[in-house]
């Protein structure tokens, strides 16, 4: 008496959900130079000249590309840094970003 053991019938499983990823997206446009898309590329999103090189022409071919995926405040920074390091020059290079589905 008393001293029965019971096994809880249900076990407490604590849901976590990995968080939603960000896309940063390359837009193509007129004006920038390819080399100078090729050295941003490169230095903001730690790309080999190769890598950089495909996505650049990605985008000049197709319109857009998919740079990387990111936590959204890294995408963020990161679209937000290199569209600036164009704009720094008098290019309209953009980068934007989106949540993958
Ligand atoms: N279209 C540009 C040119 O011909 C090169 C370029 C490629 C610019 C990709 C932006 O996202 C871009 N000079």
């Amino acid at each position: 008496m008393g001293n029965t053991v019971t096994t809880p019938k249900t076990k407490a499983r604590t849901k976590v959900e990995r968080p939603r990823l960000h896309k940063v997206i390359l837009v193509n446009d007129d004006y920038t130079p390819r080399e100078f898309v090729v050295t941003v590329l490169k230095a903001e999103f730690r790309m080999n000249e190769d890598q950089a090189y495909r996505v650049m022409i990605t985008a000049h071919k197709r319109g857009v590309c998919v740079v990387a995926v990111y936590t959204k405040d890294v995408a963020e920074t990161k679209a937000t840094r290199a569209t600036d390091a164009g704009r720094a020059k008098g290019y309209p290079l953009m980068f934007t970003t989106e949540p993958e589905e």
